[in-house]
Formats: C-alpha cells, structure tokens, sequence
C-alpha cells in the first residue's frame, strides 16, 4: 500500500482522472465477415478479397468443420482451420480461443484426440431426443465444445506447458471416457507420445489471445479482419437447432472467441448467397427438390468442401436473411454466385412464411413450426444471359440489377459486392 503512495499522489495531481473520465473512441476495430444463410456462402473468397490489405487475420470460433474456398490465379485452395486470409503474407493469421486462451487451434484436436474413435463422434452426430441424424461433418465439433462446457477439455495452453501435469490429466481423462463408452480403445501411450511432439512444433506458434488482440486494437492503426466460420442459421444459440454446429457463429461469437470488447466490433458483412444451399439435414422452407434445385446444385458445383455431400439447393429466403441480419446487424452484403442463376427464366424469392394461412411474424425457433411453414414467394424476371465477365454494376443486365435491387430493399441493407464467378477478380464492388 505504502509502495503505492506516489503513485496514486502522482495520479490525482496529474489530473489523470479526468482523462479516464472523458470517453474515448476505440482505436482500431475489426473488421468482421459472417455467414447469413446455412453456410457455404463465399465467405473464403470475401475474407481473401478483403485481407489483401490487411495486417491480422482471424478465425473466431468453429473448428475443421468449415470448409473455405479461395481462387487465385486459377490455384483453388480449401481452408478448414486456417484462416482464408493466409494468402496475404504480410498478415499474421491468428486462431481464436475455441477451448483456451491461447491463440491457437489445437485446442479443438486435442478434444479429438481424447475422444478419437468414430463411436464418439458418431453418438454426438445423433440427436439425444430422437436419434436423428444430426447430418453432422463429424469431425468432432460435438464432442470438443461439449468437453468445454463440461469443463473437462484440455486446453493448448495445458498442452504446450509442463508436459508431465498434462499428461497426468490427460490420463484421467482418457479413463473418464474410458468408463463412459467402455468399446473405446484408447491407446494412451501412443496419443501422448504424438501429442508431445505436437506440443514442441506448436509452442512457439502460440500465444495468450488476449493479449495479442489487445495489443493490436490499442496500438498504431491496424487492419484486422474476422473470418466467421457456419453460419447464422447453424449457430447454437439462434440457428435451427439441433440442427446446428456446436459454436457462435453470428456475431457474439468475435468478443466470445477472440476476447474483443464489442466496441471495437466495426463493419460487418453479411455473406448472402443468391441462392439458398443447405448441407446436412434439417427444415429448409425453400428447398426445391426438383429439377430447379438440381439445376442450381450442378451449375453451382454445391458439394461440401470438407465432407463432399451434396448441397441441398432452392430459392434464396429473404425471412431467413433478414433473421441473420438481426441477429448480426449487417453494415452490408456480399452478394455471391449471382452468375449461377444466369439460365433461370424466372426466378423466385421467400418473402414471407404462414402456418394454416397464418403469417409468421418472424422466423420461427421451434423446429416443428419451421417445417411446416408455406412460403411467400415474389418472382422476378430472369436474365438469360452469362453475368461472368461483368466488372461493374453497369455492365450487369437489368433484371441481374433489379434482383440485387430487390434485395437490398427487402433488408434495408445496401449491397456492397456481388459475385459473378469464383475468382478474386469476378467480385464486383458497387460502392
Ligand atoms: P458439425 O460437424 O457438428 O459442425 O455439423 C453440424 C451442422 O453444421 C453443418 N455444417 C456445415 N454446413 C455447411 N458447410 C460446412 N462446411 C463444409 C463445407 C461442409 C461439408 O464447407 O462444405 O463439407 O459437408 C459445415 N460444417 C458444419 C453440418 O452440415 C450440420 O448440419
Ligand atoms: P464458404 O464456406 O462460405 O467459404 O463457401 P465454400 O467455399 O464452402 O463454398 C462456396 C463455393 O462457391 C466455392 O466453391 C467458391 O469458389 C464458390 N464461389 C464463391 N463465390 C462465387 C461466385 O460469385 N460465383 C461462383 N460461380 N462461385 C463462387
Ligand atoms: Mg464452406
């Protein structure tokens, strides 16, 4: 206390208080990039666009589950853990907390590795009520994020600390589920020695999260870009539950993920698919299982970049979009894969939803309401004509202009990009 003295003498008569007093705008604030619909949306190539100029690149929350396409120089690359603006080598990648501090991905594998055998990870792929399938990627999100909120998962600040405590709680763990499923095979021995080397080749990646990102809000002016993995309708909180990934995946999931206050939370952009994809299994009120939706499947080449299924495919669904928007509060949009609906004729929006002829509100929570919900369409025009080599707003027809147009008005949020192939280049910038 007494050590103190000057210091506090020093304060009070420096004036100090008043400063911390008067508000403060935050320094920097990142940038955030999120999926509006059920995943899949383009959100790699939005997050490679934007990163070309930016010093940190994020990954929040999630795990392997995502699967991020990026096109550069006809080079397709598939990011599932690392962040898709890796290809800028001037940003630091950076991977959120998932179950530690420590800004690191291996927390989540780790979770793995303690739970490794497919009977894990397919009872977690089971819904507990019914025993649906969940549709899962079965990579082991269930089990990770159940591991935290059971607050027994090891975490990569463990892992890359003294060996010897890890491997005690590693061992008690492994007989913990040991018990629980007693096929579980676990051959500890070999799991610690690989994680041992692990730990070596990972130590000096890692860092305390907290701390980096302070840093790099609060220091000289810095670009910092978050990449959402899933999506709005996949979150676990206000997707379409159970049918949903184990994470954050709207907006909350930044300050949870990365330890950002939510004043430093700047733009953020909504990822809009032109249409509506959905992989798994679960309601889908606009699906069209039919030859629209195969037509939308085939010309789009919608299969899941992690696990390879088919995308279930159907009109875009402004109620959902307008749900995530929310949720998440879109400064705009990047509207994607505009050029796959280049052949439709006529093309169809949900507008509204009703249960027996009653209108809904708003987007239904339960599952059951969801699935039985009749949509609202507006149908507009098509164009009939390749969008591909389009570079501008101007250079797209008039129906391709109307139906971003259109968009835009029903949300009330502007369109900032569209897309029109798969490349960095084919991503037209309307302001
Ligand atoms: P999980 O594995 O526990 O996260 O699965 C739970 C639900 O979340 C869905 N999910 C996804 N939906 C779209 N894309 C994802 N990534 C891959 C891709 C999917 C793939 O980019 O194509 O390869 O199949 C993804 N990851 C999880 C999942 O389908 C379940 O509905
Ligand atoms: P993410 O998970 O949101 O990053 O999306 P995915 O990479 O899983 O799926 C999107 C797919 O669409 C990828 O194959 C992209 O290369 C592709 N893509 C993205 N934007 C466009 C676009 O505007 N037009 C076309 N034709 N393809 C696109
Ligand atoms: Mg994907």
């Amino acid at each position: 206390c007494l050590n103190g003295e000057p210091a506090v003498k020093r304060y009070r008569e420096s004036g100090g208080v008043e400063a911390l007093r008067t508000p403060r705008e935050p320094q920097n604030r990142v940038t955030v990039v999120l999926g509006a619909q059920w995943g899949d949306e383009g959100k790699g190539k939005v997050v490679d666009l934007l990163a070309m100029d930016a010093d940190i690149v994020c990954r929040c929350q999630g795990g392997n589950n995502a699967g991020h396409t990026v096109v550069v120089d006809s080079v397709e690359y598939d990011f599932h853990l690392l962040p898709s603006g890796v290809l800028n080598k001037k940003a630091v990648s950076f991977i959120g907390i998932r179950l530690g501090r420590s800004g690191f991905p291996f927390s989540l594998n780790l979770a793995k590795y303690v739970f490794p055998l497919a009977t894990i990870v397919y009872c977690f792929s089971l819904c507990s009520l019914c025993f649906c399938s969940l549709g899962t990627t079965k990579k082991g999100i269930g089990p990770a994020y159940s591991s935290k909120a059971a607050r027994n998962g090891l975490r990569v600040c463990d892992l890359v600390s003294d060996f010897s405590i890890f491997e005690e709680k590693f061992r008690v763990l492994a007989s913990h589920f040991q018990t629980m499923y007693p096929n579980l095979n676990i051959d500890v021995d070999a799991e610690l020695e690989q994680l041992k080397g692990y730990a070596e080749r990972l130590r000096p990646l890692v860092t305390d999260g907290v701390y980096f990102m302070h840093k790099g809000l609060t220091g000289p002016s810095k670009k910092i870009l978050v990449e959402g993995a899933n999506a709005a309708l996949l979150d676990i909180d206000f997707g379409t539950y159970p049918f949903v990934t184990s994470s954050n995946c709207t907006v909350g999931g930044v300050c949870t993920g990365l330890g950002v206050p939510p004043s430093h939370i700047g733009r953020v952009y909504g990822v809009v698919k032109a249409y509506t994809t959905r992989v798994g299994v679960g309601a889908f009120p606009t699906e069209q299982d039919n030859d629209t939706g195969n037509l939308l499947q085939s010309r789009g080449r919608e299969f899941g970049v992690t696990t390879g299924r088919r995308r279930r495919c159907g009109w875009l669904d402004l109620v959902l979009v307008r749900y995530a928007h929310m949720v998440n509060g879109f400064s705009a949009i990047a509207l994607t894969k505009l050029d796959i609906l280049d052949t439709l004729p006529e093309i169809k929006v949900g507008v509204a939803y009703t249960v027996d002829d009653k209108p809904l509100p708003s987007f239904p929570a339960n599952m059951d309401v969801l699935t039985k919900v009749s949509v609202t369409y507006e149908t507009l025009p098509g164009w009939c004509c390749s969008t591909e080599g389009a570079r501008n707003f101007d250079e797209l027809p008039s129906q391709a202009q109307d139906y971003i147009r259109f968009i835009e008005n029903f949300l009330q949020v502007p369109v900032k990009w569209v897309g029109v192939g798969k490349s960095r280049e084919s991503m037209i910038k309307l302001f």
